[in-house]
């Protein structure tokens, strides 16, 4: 041990600490200045633990204490501003939506004060520049947003501008619909105050136990023996459990379709039998201190009988591959597209027909907070864990049966998660609580790592597909054919659902009239499969819109007249054969073209100056469905109190702006009454005190419980007006003894996909977009760079402007890594967020244009459809495009990495 003084925020403190222990550990455990947040924790590679060390920004992760002399100056976001007093930056970051999940915020305003400190006139590139050189990572926002603040921060600081200036109104003076109004957790995320799981976790009370994970180290074996003898005997440990001390089935309850031939409860909480993937839990220590429990952990012994691992679907359905569910065959889902004629007759006939292979792999999520949740038995016996789910009432059905706990003694709370892109879409650590807690009866916590949790949760299922389109003389779509293969891990939950969206987004965009269509989910060794933003149609609009435009090659067409004479119009119907919500393609590539074709003679004037470098120019349809395919439905409730009224809802929060968008639409729907937005109350995320809102994917929400808030907000309005056109107080409410609370649902009408055609009517609204990518290509390196990217995005009216264009921004990115460099494909190299391709802030342009096309949807509430996922549905084919518009290499195999060009080139 050393002792250090340090001038902590400007306040002397004397610490007694070990040598080798890290600032960011010292000042998150010892001084609990917990706004300083660890994501990638050591590695030097996120900044979201970023200080300021004598004026320098330097990541705390990164220095040991033997290293940081007596009387340094450090500053971190505690020391920047509070809520009453905002620095600039904070204030700024507020303005321009900079905070999604928050989860890099204070990292990023403390390096971007260095910053100001030093320059308080940076232009665009030298902040960019600093971002980059700091290694100020955020996945959420593309980055975008966060130069904006910065370039209004330094404006506020050299006194150009002031608050006033700069702050939001309401739009027409009174709504918050359709505003720039920061989200109601902004306040907190700038200031650092906002806690993350790992924050709250450092505050349960004495007794609390650490758990760390002994976890497989090959990807298929046979559990022979697990020996926790030597580990228990550790001091420090109360326990180690293993799958014999689970109460429960001890399984994971993966809901699968009737046509799913496993039986969905493939998937154990600590592995008994045998091992299906690199990663899987098959014991907990529990101690009193996480290092004693990591210790320990490594103390268990496994006695395995290693089995062949198949890495991916085609080795998968190998006809000698063994089972990996023994009884259940790898390929466990089949289903199909049947629409209109057969079309192999078709193709004979067409005059332009392609055909093309793609794969889109294992994108991994990457949200920069990893894993973490604590769980408890509370005062009424009740097991209640907190985790970051994005599906608070489906996770407790699919846990409940395998911890062991009745439904109704199962509480599930979200804690403020930073960021999860749909991995939290499924259970990852709630199983693990709800045994801890229930075994042991105490307090429980647990946190992965960076390491952890991108080598053990949930990945994008890559899918292996086939197409086949065919046009006539007028360039016409007539027929398509495609096939489909899923790679889902070995845990199939959600894998069927997933495998439907093929047929439903193959082609989606066009008016097809003749489809067949054939495809399977199989199960794999590789990492197992979750929901990913755009789940599904990623996969299925980059094999269909990078076919459109080599069939608008082969018909000697432009990409866009071609994509705009196929697109949807009054009276066509989608590959499910129902009617698209409303028409919105036609406009948003009329809004286009004019961009598209100076896009294109810039291109071209380029080129001809001649040299390494070539430009080029691609577009694609973007579309997804708002729901969970068929009569998907929510709930939410509104109550008037003495102080306002308060609204409820299980709308969860990745980061996204639930509770914005939970008040904007919740405001609206109460306008007769003429409050405040500051008068609502919200009431969120956990189970106890929320109703079923239903799970926070499939872009869902906006829609869904957004509707059920209508018509919970429209319940109560109804119930508070009076004969003479007035509303109720609440003091006359009570006193004429009528209810204060009321409910609202909202089912969509809808019915799901037939597994044998896959046609159907799946959702109620659907999100839309075209997208222009403009790129580079360096033909001596063969690496990509995305110059400009303009999106015309149709999301319906906007809810809050801050908010989508953060959602679309961010999406957008996402896109940029998956056509690019993101990938989880191999275990030993693919294990860090810039080891799997995470874009850096010089991956993405400053040159990010949105044009909103605001079609009003019949069944959206206030006419809204959503926004989260439409972003990355398929901007990777539109780069992929563009980068054939440059150089004549049409990557269909994604990421399109700089060798894979090259040797195609
Ligand atoms: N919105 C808006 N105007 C519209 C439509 C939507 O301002 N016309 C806003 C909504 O208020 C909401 C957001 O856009 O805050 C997304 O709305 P919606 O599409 O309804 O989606 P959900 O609220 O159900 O959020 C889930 C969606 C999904 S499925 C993933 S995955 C996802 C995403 O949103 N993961 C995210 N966005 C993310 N953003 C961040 N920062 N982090 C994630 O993990
Ligand atoms: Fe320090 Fe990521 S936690 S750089
Ligand atoms: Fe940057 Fe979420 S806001 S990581």
């Amino acid at each position: 041990m050393i002792r250090k003084t340090l001038f902590v925020n400007g306040v002397e403190r004397h610490l007694i600490v070990d040598p080798d222990e890290s600032l960011l550990n010292v000042l998150r455990n010892q001084l609990f200045l917990i706004g300083t947040k660890s994501g990638c924790g050591g590695e030097g590679e996120c900044g979201a633990c970023t200080v300021i060390w004598d004026g320098k920004a330097v990541r705390s992760c990164n220095y040991k204490m033997e290293r940081i002399p007596d009387g340094a100056q450090i500053v971190t976001i505690e020391g920047v501003g509070t809520k009453e007093c905002l620095h600039p930056l904070q204030l700024s970051w507020m303005i321009h939506g900079g905070a999604q999940c928050g989860f890099c915020t204070p990292g990023f305003i403390v390096s971007a004060k260095a910053l100001l400190d030093q320059n308080q006139n940076p232009t665009r590139e030298e902040v960019r520049e600093w971002f980059q050189v700091n290694r100020n990572i955020c996945r959420c926002t593309g980055y975008k947003p966060l130069v904006d603040a910065v370039m209004d921060a330094a404006r506020l600081v050299r006194g150009e501008v002031t608050k006033e200036e700069l702050w939001p109104k309401l739009k027409d003076g009174v709504s918050l619909m359709g505003s720039s109004m920061p989200r109601p957790s902004a306040l907190a995320k700038v200031t650092g105050t906002w806690d993350f799981g790992a924050d709250s976790g450092r505050k349960l009370p004495e007794g609390a136990l650490h758990i760390k994970l002994v976890q497989a180290k090959v990807s298929h074996a046979n559990i022979l023996n697990i020996d926790t003898s030597e580990a228990e005997k550790m001091p420090g440990v109360y326990q180690v459990i293993t799958y014999k001390d689970v109460p429960g089935t001890n399984r994971i309850n993966g809901l699968a379709f009737p046509a799913n031939k496993g039986s969905g409860k493939e998937r154990p909480i600590l592995n008994d039998k045998k091992i299906f993937q690199f990663g899987d839990a098959l014991a907990m220590v529990l101690a009193y201190s996480p290092k004693i429990a990591e210790e320990a952990a490594k103390k268990v012994k496994v006695e395995i009988e290693e089995l062949p691992a198949y890495m991916n679907a085609l080795d998968a359905m190998d006809e000698d591959a063994i089972e990996i569910h023994p009884g259940t065959p790898n390929v466990y889902f089949e289903n199909h597209n049947i629409k209109g004629e057969e079309v192999e007759p078709l193709f004979e006939e067409l005059p332009f027909v392609v055909e093309d292979d793609f794969y889109v792999g294992r994108q991994p999520h990457l949200p920069l907070e990893p894993d973490v949740g604590y769980a408890y038995i509370d005062e009424e016996g009740k097991l209640v864990i907190h985790s970051k789910s994005i599906g608070l009432q489906l996770h407790a059905l699919m846990v409940a049966e395998g911890i062991g706990v009745p439904l109704d003694q199962l509480v599930i709370v979200q804690n403020n998660a930073g960021g999860t892109f749909g991995y939290k879409f499924s259970p990852t650590m709630e199983g693990l609580l709800g045994v801890a807690a229930m075994v042991t009866k105490k307090p429980v916590f647990l946190e992965f790592n960076m390491y952890q949790q991108i080598t053990y949760t949930g990945k994008r299922s890559p899918f292996f597909i086939n197409v086949k389109m065919g046009a006539d003389e007028n360039g016409k779509i007539k027929a398509m054919a495609s096939d489909w293969t899923v790679d889902h891990g070995p845990y199939c939950e959600f894998g069927d659902l997933l495998t439907m969206r093929a047929p439903q987004f193959i082609g989606a965009g066009y008016n097809i009239p003749n489809i067949r269509g054939n495809g399977r989910t199989v199960a794999t060794n590789h990492a197992w499969g979750s929901a990913f933003r755009g789940y599904g149609s990623p996969q299925s609009l980059f094999s269909s819109e990078v076919l459109v435009d080599e069939l608008a090659v082969k018909a000697g067409m432009d990409p866009l007249e071609f994509r705009y004479l196929n697109v949807y119009r009054q009276g066509d119907t989608t590959p499910t054969g129902c009617e698209p919500d409303v028409i919105a393609f036609p406009q948003a590539l009329e809004k286009l073209r004019p961009i598209y074709k100076k896009a294109k003679e810039s291109a071209k004037a380029k080129n001809a100056r001649g040299g390494d470098l070539k430009y080029g120019v691609g577009i694609s349809l973007l579309e997804y469905g708002c729901g969970l395919d068929g009569a998907d439905s929510s709930e939410a409730w509104a109550e008037i109190t003495e102080k306002g009224i308060s609204i409820g809802s299980c709308w969860e929060d990745h980061g996204q702006g639930a509770d914005m968008g939970f008040l904007s639409v919740a405001h609206e729907g109460l306008k007769p009454l003429g409050i405040k937005p500051e008068q609502i109350r919200l009431v969120m995320n956990d189970t106890e005190k929320a109703p079923n809102s239903g799970p926070a994917g499939g872009s869902r929400s906006t829609v869904m419980t957004g509707n059920a808030t209508r018509v919970a907000c429209e319940n109560l309005v109804a119930a508070l007006k009076k004969d003479d056109g007035t509303y109720r107080s609440y003091q006359e409410m009570i006193d004429e003894g009528l209810p204060t609370k009321y409910m609202g649902s909202w089912t969509a009408p809808c019915t799901a996909c037939s597994v044998e055609t896959g046609q159907g009517n799946p959702f109620p609204v659907y999100m839309y977009g075209v997208l222009l990518a403009e790129v580079s290509v360096d033909t001596i390196s063969g690496k990509v760079k995305i110059e400009k990217l303009t999106l015309v995005s149709d999301c319906g009216p906007i809810l809050n402007k801050l908010v989508l264009e953060g959602q679309l921004w961010g999406g957008l990115t996402q896109g940029i890594g998956l056509a690019l460099s993101e990938d989880f494909e191999d275990l030993n190299k693919h294990t860090t967020l810039v080891k799997c391709g995470i874009p850096r802030i010089m991956d993405v342009p400053d040159n990010m244009e949105i044009i909103h096309q605001e079609t009003p949807r019949p069944y959206g509430p206030f006419g809204l459809a959503g926004s989260g996922e439409m972003p990355l549905s398929a901007p990777h084919a539109a780069i992929v495009n563009a980068i054939y518009n440059a150089c004549g290499v049409r990557i269909t195999k994604l990421p399109a990495r700089p060798e894979k060009i090259l040797a195609a080139l």
